[in-house]
């Protein structure tokens, strides 16, 4: 009897332990920015916000600053299944299909706000669902920002200065193409890659949202900035079909309430952010340029040829959810 008791009593210890176990779900979260960039921050929140819907039983792990991977390896890891979720830059996904080089397309939104009320809107809808095709579900989008120029070799007023100088590009050909027009020589890299290739010299520059030069420390090994504001770019959170289909109906719910959630939070965060980033970046000693109108207008002139080549491209519905805005 004795015995017996404690056989069903370690049973049940076994029972209640493995039930314990098999309750909790994890996501496995990597992304390319630094730990204090707001999308870092915005996952922390996610995170935070799901372990309580969830009563503990939904678990985030992030794995930030590239570790697991620059985008491009990022979106492989969550379509294999390495990783399940992860938010790069929505422009990487042209190297799949060409439709998501639309949102990155040079001086195709008048600003920040109009951006954002289009990747709110129809088409940011349509570009989500469209990831199903690439083997991915499209959750929702992460703000990335408005990409201005950084460089050692001089102030970049106008299209010619940038003759020559050896610019890191994301991996995308629209952005490869546009800083060609420019005179520019592009170089595509990872992420993770550039601030060290600017320390030794292997690029010149590189363009990127004022938080990513600011928490990324580029100020440190570049002398001018140009707020050339030439293209907007978003994250795009992205889930393993087969992982997500293992959450309940509940708990997409949370999810998404969660989503909800981090993103509200990151917009004040980005809002509240940009000023003081570029106050620490002119602080820091680099040179700032401030385009006017027309300055400005020389450089979307130059771009033009690359948006006549991509409507050729991408089918003309996706054009027109753009012009919805
Ligand atoms: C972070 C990148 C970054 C992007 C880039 O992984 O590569 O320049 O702006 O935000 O997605």
């Amino acid at each position: 009897m004795k015995y017996s008791v404690k056989v069903l009593f370690m049973t049940l210890t076994l029972l209640i332990g493995s039930n314990f176990v098999l309750a909790k779900k994890v996501i496995k979260v990597g992304h390319g920015a630094s730990e204090s960039y707001h999308m870092h921050k915005a996952w922390l929140k996610f995170s935070d916000v799901l372990k309580d819907l969830s009563n503990g039983n939904i678990v985030v792990e992030i794995f930030p600053n590239g570790q697991v991977g620059g985008d491009r390896e990022l979106i492989e890891s969550v379509q294999s299944g390495i990783i399940d979720m992860t938010s790069p830059s929505s422009d990487i996904l042209a190297g799949w299909d060409t439709v998501y080089s639309i949102t990155g397309l040079p001086f195709i939104f008048e600003d920040r706000a109009s951006a954002l009320r289009v990747l709110n809107g129809d088409l940011g809808k349509a570009l989500l669902e469209n990831a199903v095709n690439l083997e991915l579900v499209g959750l929702g989008w992460m703000e990335n920002g408005v990409r201005q120029i950084t460089n050692n070799k001089r102030a970049i007023r106008t299209p010619d200065d940038l003759k020559g100088v050896k610019i890191r590009t994301m991996q995308v050909a629209a952005h490869i193409e546009l800083f060609k027009l420019m005179g520019a020589n592009p170089t595509p890299m990872s992420f993770n890659e550039v601030y060290s290739a600017l320390q030794q010299g292997v690029i010149d520059g590189q363009e990127n949202p004022l938080g990513h030069i600011y928490q990324s420390r580029f100020y440190e090994v570049q002398n001018f900035l140009t707020m050339s504001e030439h293209v907007y770019t978003t994250h795009i959170v992205l889930a393993n079909p087969d992982f997500y289909a293992n959450f309940t109906d509940e708990e997409k719910s949370w999810i998404d309430q969660a989503l909800k959630q981090a993103v509200d939070y990151q917009q004040d965060l980005v809002t509240k952010e940009e000023d003081a980033d570029l106050a620490a970046i002119e602080k820091a000693g680099l040179t700032i340029t401030r385009l006017t109108i027309d300055e400005r207008k020389a450089f979307q002139q130059i771009s033009l040829p690359l948006i006549d080549q991509f409507r050729q491209k991408i089918d003309k519905k996706w054009f027109e959810l753009l012009d919805k805005k």
